[in-house]
């Protein structure tokens, strides 16, 4: 999987480059990151890469010619890349979406700065707009580092064990079960008995219901369109009788 990366920035890129998963997976040639400086496109003498909006505002914009050449350059170096321009108007970047794009070939990631970009690069020259959520940040530079740790680690081989990305918070649809390590006792917090009993189906039925009741409290939102089994079903029938018969039990105290 091929990353090219169109910035003004391009030594923003160098911690990402300089360890962890991204560096491991570059090394083992899953992957590759390609910053690319959008001012070495600009034709004049001051390598102008910005300029004043038509119709007056505050502010300067991204103009089209370097951006335009720079993303012709990539498409012509990688012609299966899809073209994403980074924008908090872009559609929701989530884990699927990271799925989607850790199955293509090679992805062109477009940095804005300043105000934002000329529209006809939006129109015209990239397939798709990427938010990674519904905040401004002082440029794309951030988003596009986020998008390729949460896709690099997904293309395969990347991960230690294959495992890990799947049994992650979201991939599941549900969030992580708690996990712990030593000691078995922390400032009087102990590790729950099951989890040290080794009945391995006991384990494996504690961490579904535990993400499931996790689900439930933090992020409700996720369990719409979630398959249930009929175990998960009949352990939340048996949660919402519980919680009837407790509010019950308070209405009718005095
Ligand atoms: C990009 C914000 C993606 C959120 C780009 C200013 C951005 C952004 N997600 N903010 N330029």
């Amino acid at each position: 999987m091929d990353f090219t990366v169109l910035t003004l920035f391009p030594e923003m890129f160098s911690v990402l480059l300089a360890g962890g998963i991204v560096r491991r997976a570059i090394e083992a040639e899953y992957v590759t990151v390609e910053p690319v400086n959008i001012r070495d496109f600009a034709k004049d003498r001051h390598r102008t890469v910005d300029d004043r909006p038509y119709g007056g505002g505050s502010g300067m914009l991204m103009k089209p010619e370097p951006l335009a050449e720079a993303i012709r350059q990539a498409g012509k170096k990688h012609p299966e890349a899809r073209k994403i321009l980074l924008t908090p108007q872009g559609r929701l970047f989530d884990q699927k979406v990271a799925g989607e794009l850790a199955e293509q070939p090679s992805v062109i990631l477009v940095c804005g700065r300043y105000e934002g970009v000329d529209e006809r690069v939006r129109e015209h020259l990239v397939d798709e707009e990427l938010s990674i959520g519904n905040y401004v940040l002082t440029g794309g530079e951030l988003a596009a580092m986020v998008i390729i740790d949460a896709v690099t680690r997904l293309v395969p081989g990347t991960l230690g064990s294959e495992a890990s990305a799947q049994e992650d918070s979201f991939s599941g649809g549900l969030l992580e079960y708690p996990q712990y390590t030593r000691p078995r006792s922390f400032e009087g917090v102990d590790v729950p008995e099951v989890l040290v009993s080794g009945n391995h189906a006991a384990i494996k039925e504690w961490r579904r219901r535990a993400s499931l009741v996790r689900t439930m409290l933090k992020r409700p939102d996720l369990l719409i369109d979630q398959p249930l089994s009929k175990s998960d079903m009949a352990f939340i029938r048996k949660l919402q009788q519980d919680i009837k018969t407790i509010m019950g039990e308070r209405a009718a105290a005095p």
